[in-house]
């Protein structure tokens, strides 16, 4: 500081014309909180618009960013160079679960080569896997059965309308008598018992088999519990009193 001082003193006594001006780095304003990306995004899409200036009154010539691999890019506005815009690229690879938000380090230079620095914070917003509604009523078989059964239509939905598939994840107890197709006809998804289960009320009298949808973006499960029901012992009716 002392060194600082009789630099100054020197300055002011042997160049005493000479004034020092203090210059100032780019600022930045109307930065949104929060900037929102959707993770499906698919194509060019202009994120934000924020301005840049430098005080000292020169040209802010760029900007640059880190902190992406590549998902999001700053350009400056040719019709008014005091504004920047924030976009995402296409195909961006977006991931809201291993990414949830970026911080982006920005960086703006004025024509003096002097250099303004903010943080920019953007949340992805994650596109919600397919739904599956739980069965409202229980669902049973007969442990006789041997075709090919249709047990249950599940009611799956997805919030953006994306394809998705669906199948059997597991059983439990574990076993592969279950099966789920996509039937073209009906345009739904079926869980079905395959042929010649082997179905026994006394060994297993209950499986619980959880199915799985799943789009682009992630998957839900739903559990279904199918009751087997034992095969009825004959009966005989009306069978005379006294067979002699
Ligand atoms: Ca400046
Ligand atoms: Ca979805």
């Amino acid at each position: 500081m002392a060194i600082n001082r009789i630099f100054y003193i020197f300055i002011l006594t042997y160049f005493p014309k000479i004034s020092i001006v203090q210059t100032t780095v780019p600022v930045f304003s109307n930065i949104s909180v929060p900037i929102q990306v959707r993770e499906d995004a698919t194509t060019e899409t202009l994120l934000d618009s924020f301005n840049v200036i430098d005080p000292d009154g020169s040209d802010v010539t760029s900007c640059t960013h880190s902190g992406d691999s590549g998902e999001f890019d700053i350009r400056q506005n040719i019709a008014d160079n005091t504004l920047f815009e924030l976009y995402v690229l296409t195909g961006g690879g977006i991931e809201y679960d291993t990414l949830p938000s970026f911080t982006l380090s920005v960086s703006c230079t004025d024509t003096q080569s002097e250099i303004g620095t903010t943080n920019i914070l953007i949340d992805v917003i994650p596109n919600q896997p397919p739904s599956v509604t739980p069965a409202t009523s229980p669902i049973s078989v007969n442990e006789n059965i041997d075709v090919q059964t249709q047990l249950y239509t599940p009611n799956v939905s997805d919030v953006e309308n994306d394809p998705f598939v669906c199948d059997v994840k597991y059983s439990n107890p574990t076993s592969s008598i279950f099966d789920m197709w996509w039937n073209s006809t009906a345009l739904e998804y079926q869980l079905y018992l395959k042929s010649n289960p082997g179905l026994s009320f006394s060994t297993t009298p209950t499986y619980t088999v959880t199915i799985e949808c799943w789009d682009d973006f992630g998957s839900s499960t739903s559990d279904i519990v199918v009751f087997i029901t034992p095969n009825s012992a004959p009966t005989f009716t009306n069978l005379p009193g006294n067979i002699k």
